[in-house]
């Protein structure tokens, strides 16, 4: 068993925290970043070993997330606050770069819904995210990850690793391969949208999964989005889509009974009705059309990155098990099966609340 507490308290004490470290433990169920709690006997503290495979720039995506806490802060919003080197450096850059957040005390993260209450309230806080970030000068940002949501791009990194098959896993998964491929030409309409200029390109959150929320431990209500490494450019549908995809199931993104596995409509509608209520100002026209199949989207996409990640070895989302991208990858694609034949109910939902 790995000894956190010794391995990383060196680390740890290189911060300007307050008292003397008690415990460090792994924290929460992110795919990218090593998430550490911290105890000192004054403050709770996460501390986080930067994932530089993912975010190869590690000094521009500090200077975007530092750029952002302070624009959210200048409004009173609560947010993530980054807690400096003893040096006085936003982060520690050594053989690996690590991080350390005010851990923000009395909420909770969520792995799934659960109420409708709850995802309502997500929904409100990610469309007033949205808002918070319309007034943030785009051109101050960098790209964390080069074309993060480009779905057609993502569909040729897929292809290439079925090509590869380096772990000679295609004949374990050939029936969730047949459907990506099947499905290739549905996945360009945001890309479309956005290079001939009829969707808005916005400041986006770009990782709008329920566990990137923490929730007021006894109101229920939404505190602080967090996760901000993929803060840049993009399209509202992105963030709308991302959240549908996570939240708007029954059962966790990695529930391997898929008779588990379905599309709920009523939380669709719950976030749906938090989201747009938030952004009804702003939000076009055509933006509010393809709300339901930017869900889609994002569920296919999410679900293509896990399938393409299980055929390369495991390279970039965390793992607990050999084939938990596989299991991932079913369920989103089971979702995404089920949100192709209900745009038309979606449709008239999104209408009903806009209207
Ligand atoms: P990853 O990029 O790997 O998803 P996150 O930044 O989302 O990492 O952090 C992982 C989890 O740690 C979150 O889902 C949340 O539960 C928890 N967490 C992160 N930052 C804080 C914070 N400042 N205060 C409380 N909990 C936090
Ligand atoms: C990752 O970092 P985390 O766990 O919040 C991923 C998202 C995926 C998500 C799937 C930078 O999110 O894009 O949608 O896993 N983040 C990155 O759960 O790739
Ligand atoms: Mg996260």
């Amino acid at each position: 068993m790995v000894d956190y507490k010794k391995e990383y308290e060196a680390v740890a004490n290189k911060f300007a925290i307050e008292g003397e470290i008690l415990e460090i433990c792994p924290y929460g169920e992110g795919h990218i970043n090593l998430t550490l709690l911290v105890t000192t006997d004054k403050k709770r503290y996460i501390m986080q070993k930067m994932n530089t495979r993912v975010f190869p720039d590690p000094d521009n995506l500090m200077r975007n997330i530092c750029g952002v806490t302070e624009h959210l802060k200048a409004r009173g919003i609560e947010t993530l606050s980054v807690v400096p080197t003893k040096a006085g450096e936003p982060f520690l850059k050594e053989e690996e770069c690590y991080r350390v957040y005010d851990f923000i005390e009395n909420t909770v993260t969520y792995q799934t819904a659960g109420s409708l209450e709850v995802f309502r309230n997500s929904g409100k806080a990610f469309g007033e995210f949205q808002n918070y970030l319309a007034e943030f000068d785009a051109s101050k940002l960098t790209e964390t990850i080069k074309r993060f949501h480009d779905t057609p791009k993502r569909f040729a990194d897929f292809k290439v690793a079925l090509e590869a098959d380096v772990c000679g896993r295609a004949k374990d998964c050939e029936k969730e391969i047949a459907f990506v491929l099947s499905h290739e030409n549905t996945y360009g309409k945001v890309m479309e949208g956005l290079k001939d200029g009829s969707l808005p390109l916005r400041v986006t959150h770009n990782d709008t999964k329920l566990n990137n929320i923490l929730m007021d431990a006894e109101t229920g209500k939404a505190r602080a989005v967090i996760d901000l490494d993929t803060v840049m450019p993009g399209s509202m549908l992105f963030d709308f889509g991302d959240s549908i995809r996570f939240g708007a199931s029954t059962a966790a993104e990695d529930e391997k009974d898929l008779s588990k596995v379905h599309f709920d409509i009523d939380l669709f509608r719950a976030y749906a009705e938090g989201y747009c209520g938030a952004v009804k100002e702003s939000i076009t026209e055509k933006e509010a059309e393809l709300l339901p199949y930017g869900s889609y989207l994002m569920t296919i996409e999410c679900g293509m990155r896990f399938l393409a990640d299980y055929l390369a070895g495991d390279t970039y989302f965390a793992t607990k098990y050999s084939d938990h991208n596989l299991v991932r990858a079913r369920t989103q694609i089971q979702l995404a099966g089920e949100m192709e034949n209900r745009f038309e109910e979606m449709g008239k939902i999104i209408a009903e609340i806009l209207a």
